[in-house]
């Protein structure tokens, strides 16, 4: 049976509506969404022009959500596993039966070790109440595992915690009028579209960009300047920039002595770097530095739009700190275009222990179990260290077989014949495959929930527009469901998703005025750092953190290299880092053949020089690996990828890819310096013919 898709015979029965929600997507944007419903049926999803940073205008992979949605491989039943795991054999089943045996299987497990059962979820809704509410009263509820979700930002959290005191910055809309933007390890036109039109608009009053980044991503190539370094070096770069504006006295006094901690400190160690010694370890011309720091220096108001793709190494943390000392420097917080963003989703008074209830663990206290090693986790035995093996993972809003790293060793840990999975999902993904029980789940189209941003400042709400598609459920339907089964009998396993929604954010917000216009302004001001007020423990910008020198760390931001430095091994002499294909949100939408066929085939961009060194020649098919494994996809000889760089976009499916592997094959599962997170960037590799 497939998806009842828009019949467009319709058109004329019945009079369409309009239903307000949110993009519930792991980007920073958050749109607001308009869709379109006649009969019943979605007919299509646009951006809501009254809300101001969506301005009416969607990417091009969400104007497909209709077609994701009524997708002919949508999941519409509860299904039981019927062949080997990760055949993808499965038998339809009713909900009574699946749930009554999933309740059955983890009270057992329970009954041993609660914490031998994981909860595995990330970001496929940022949604707070489809994400972690009553998934994590229902897990704190039964004494599993804790996961520590750290796959995507992590490392810069802990940075900008540890710098600027929590993950606050500079007010999107005031980019418009920056007179100097940099986009550090951003491509923003793939992956923060709204950001990019509003330095669109700067630049025509006037504004010079500046792209920081390994690859010429399509962003790069539309900036007025692309300083294109060797991934894992942003901190030695920040540093020499440092250097130079100490030099040449493009120093703000008043702001350093009255609003920063440790400029002593920091100034000394920036005079080691000057802009040769940084240059050699940036991969490029002193020059190149020298003029970014004059600009940086001299132009008023200056921008940072720090994105991401700059912590996905080793040294992220230490990186995200370094950048994030600059505007201190310059004063450039004073004003209200000047500073930087990283994350603003600080800033939401989220109220998360009224949605995730951890008061229901009472005295105990389980072990957290790191999400990005979770390919070595589910392989390994009892210990006194590690606690009891894992026996259950419940996977929702995630597909780990495909965006963890190493992923050779994830998908032998899903394929243990003892360990019992659970994946709540859209669609048969590569991690779906490895299901005990698939389980249908809603889409935002059929819930309800509601949206902080880490992009914008406005709280947003999704009204479900349609019913749900086949007998999907929504995740929180879902772990009400087992609650009830496993009697526990707290009343806020009933609470319903309307409700949910409402207290999210206490009474910080407006409920009545998000569901009439679908999005509330925080009042928060313009300019948040312009006479300091850091929310850090000394209310300054701390250069030199005590924290982090208490635990033994630099207190200090330093270079600290890649654990797979480019150029530092002679049989793997390619850095591969392996950021989003523009037409994929992480591994979502590649199901979605509209999009797939824009992306075509897996591809490694490769600069012509290293193809000419190794005979190869462009979209011939390449062997791309390394220790941990090894991934076939086409070459693209290309100019987005710099000499000794090559770029795997991702995130592919598996078995949409070719033979079977996606580029997470080849990545590592070693741990930022701050943060814990993974170093997808820090990756070397060799590339043969297939
Ligand atoms: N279209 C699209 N949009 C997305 C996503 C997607 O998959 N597709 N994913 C979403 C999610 S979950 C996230 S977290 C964000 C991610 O988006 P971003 O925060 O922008 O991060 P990345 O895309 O990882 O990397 C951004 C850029 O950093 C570059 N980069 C890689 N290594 C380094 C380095 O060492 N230094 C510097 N300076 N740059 C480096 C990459 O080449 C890339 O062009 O985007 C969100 N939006
Ligand atoms: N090599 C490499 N690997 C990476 C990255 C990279 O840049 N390079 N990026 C990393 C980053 S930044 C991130 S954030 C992670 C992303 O990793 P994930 O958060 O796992 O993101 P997705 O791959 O989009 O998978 C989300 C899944 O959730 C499902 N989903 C969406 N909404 C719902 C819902 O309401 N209910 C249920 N039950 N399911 C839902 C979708 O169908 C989708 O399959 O990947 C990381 N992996
Ligand atoms: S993925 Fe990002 S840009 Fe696209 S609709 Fe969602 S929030 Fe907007
Ligand atoms: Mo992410």
């Amino acid at each position: 049976m497939h998806a009842m898709a828009p019949d467009p015979h319709t058109k004329e029965l019945a009079p369409a509506r309009q239903v307000l929600g949110a993009c519930p997507h792991d980007c920073p944007d958050t749109c607001a969404l308009v869709t379109t419903v006649r009969d019943g049926v979605a007919l299509r999803v646009q951006g809501n022009s009254a809300h101001r940073p969506t301005g009416g205008v969607l990417c091009n992979k969400v104007s497909h959500y209709v077609e994701r949605t009524y997708h002919a491989e949508r999941l519409l039943h509860p299904m039981r596993r019927v062949g080997p795991k990760g055949s993808g054999r499965f038998e339809t089943v009713s909900w009574d039966v699946a749930l009554d045996d999933i309740a059955r299987r983890l009270g057992a497990i329970a009954a041993r070790d609660p914490q031998a059962i994981l909860p595995y979820s990330y970001c496929g809704t940022m949604g707070l109440v489809q994400g972690e509410s009553m998934a994590a009263r229902f897990f704190h509820r039964l004494g599993a595992s804790l996961l520590d979700r750290t796959i995507c930002a992590s490392a810069g959290a802990e940075a900008l915690t540890q710098t600027l005191g929590g993950k606050v910055g500079m007010k999107v809309e005031f980019f418009a009028e920056a007179k100097l933007i940099l986009v550090w390890g951003s491509n923003s036109i793939a992956s923060n579209l709204h950001f990019w039109r509003l330095a669109q608009e700067a630049k025509r009053q006037g504004a010079k960009l500046v792209c920081i980044d390994p690859r010429r991503s399509e962003t790069a190539e539309k900036c007025h300047e692309h300083v294109q370094l060797l991934p894992g070096t942003d901190a030695a770069l920040a540093l020499a920039l440092m250097h130079e504006l100490v030099v040449n006295d493009w120093l703000d006094h008043d702001y350093l002595a009255a609003h920063t901690l440790g400029w002593e400190a920091l100034r000394e160690r920036a005079l080691r770097w000057n802009p040769e010694r940084a240059a050699a370890v940036c991969g490029i011309p002193a020059q190149q530095i020298r003029d970014l720091a004059r600009d940086y220096g001299t132009t008023k108001p200056a921008a940072i739009r720090l994105n991401y793709g700059m912590q996905r190494v080793r040294g992220g943390g230490n990186a995200v700190r370094a950048v994030a000392c600059l505007p201190a420097l310059t004063g450039a917080w004073r004003h209200r275009a000047g500073g930087m963003l990283l994350s603003n989703s600080g800033v939401f008074p989220a109220d998360r222990a009224y949605l995730q209830r951890p008061d229901l663990l009472g005295a105990r206290s389980p072990r957290t179990l790191n999400m990005v090693t979770i390919g070595d986790d589910l392989l390994r035995a009892a210990s006194p260290a590690f606690g009891p093996a894992i026996e259950a993972v419940v996977v929702y809003n995630s597909n780990p077989v495909a965006v963890a790293p190493e992923s050779g060793q994830v998908v032998r840990g899903f394929a243990r014949e003892d360990l019992f999975t659970v994946v709540l999902e859209h669609f048969r993904t590569d991690t779906a495959d490895y299901a005990d029980y698939l389980l249908p789940a809603t889409t935002q189209l059929e819930h309800w929930d509601v949206h902080g941003s880490y992009g914008h400042t406005d709280v947003v709400l999704n009204r479900p527009a349609i019913a749900p598609v086949g007998e999907s459920r929504t995740n929180t339907q879902v772990f009400r469901d087992l609650a009830a089964r496993m009697g526990f009998d707290d009343p806020c396993f009933r609470e319903d998703d309307e409700s949910l929604c409402r207290r999210a954010f206490g009474d910080q917000v407006d409920f009545g005025l998000l569901l009439q216009q679908g999005f509330a302004t925080l009042p928060v001001p313009d300019a948040p750092f312009a006479n300091g007020g850091f929310p850090t423990a000394s209310g300054r910008c701390e250069f030199f953190s005590e924290r982090l020198a208490r635990q033994g760390l630099d207190g200090l931001p330093d270079h600290v290299p890649n654990y797979e430095a480019a150029g530092s091994s002679t049989r793997y002499p390619l850095a591969m880092i392996s950021p989003p294909a523009r037409n994929f949100l992480n591994s979502s939408f590649v199901n979605v053949q509209s999009l797939r066929d824009i992306e075509g085939e897996p591809l490694l961009e490769m600069h012509a020089g290293d193809a000419a060194a190794r005979g190869l020649a462009d979209a011939q098919v390449v062997r791309v690996f390394n220790d941990r494994g090894e991934y076939l996809c086409r070459l693209r000889i290309s100019p987005r990828a710099r000499p000794g760089v090559v770029n795997g976009l991702g995130i592919w499916w598996r078995k949409l890819g070719l033979a079977g592997t996606n580029v997470n094959q080849l990545t590592s599962q070693r741990l930022t310096d701050l943060g814990r997170a993974p170093v997808f960037y820090d990756c070397l590799v060799e590339v043969h013919p297939a």
